[in-house]
């Protein structure tokens, strides 16, 4: 009876026998330097398009807290509310005014009414995890982070019905998570949205 050959056995520890490593190919190399040379452009263009690219927000930021948000936001629909909408306060601020719409799970509050061509001071805040905010159907995208007031000054340019999009996952009512902002013409009218009866 013969015995089977044992295997030879091997630890991470000792270097593999033969020939394992040859230098790189001439091809590899260039490649490499190409595919770093890319990296540099790539790194070179983030701090090149925060100075030259206009589309940062305009920089008004400061700590808050949920308690403050939701206080502040409430005193702002207590001043200027005008109705509601399913039970959601719709506000109609003056223009100029400083504006303000909490994020939390899972809605946007309030439902803002404002006029195109008149400059306001939006504050943004997440009451609990992040959010996104995302202005259908114009691509007017940012993050709402809880804990940060973020004011955005905003000048309306075209008339309509749009909604707030959450575009960052917050759990298992994301989907339903929509909000509102409606912006009257210059004359101070609502455009009807299509197929509905005004
Ligand atoms: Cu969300």
């Amino acid at each position: 009876m013969s015995a089977l050959p044992v295997p030879e056995t091997h630890t991470g520890l000792d270097s593999p026998a033969g020939v394992w490593w040859k230098p790189a190919h001439r091809a590899e190399k260039l490649w490499v330097g190409i595919a770093f040379g890319w990296c540099i452009v790539l790194f070179a263009m983030m701090p090149l398009w925060h100075l030259k690219g206009g589309q940062n927000p305009s920089g008004i930021r400061r700590r808050t807290d949920a308690a403050a948000f939701y206080k502040r936001t409430q005193e702002f629909i207590k001043q200027y509310q005008v109705g509601t909408d399913r039970g959601m306060p719709v506000v109609e601020p003056p223009p100029g005014s400083d504006v303000y719409l909490a994020g939390m799970t899972f809605q946007w509050t309030p439902i803002l009414r404002l006029r195109q061509g008149a400059e306001y001071t939006l504050h943004i805040s997440s009451l609990d995890v992040n959010h996104g905010f995302s202005l259908f159907p114009v691509n007017v995208n940012f993050q709402v982070v809880p804990g940060y007031d973020y004011g955005l000054r905003v000048t309306p340019t075209a008339a309509g019905d749009f909604r707030i999009i959450c575009n960052e996952f917050c759990g298992i009512g994301h989907h339903t998570m929509v909000g509102r902002v409606i912006v009257l013409d210059s004359a101070g009218q609502e455009i009807a949205r299509s197929g509905e009866a005004r």
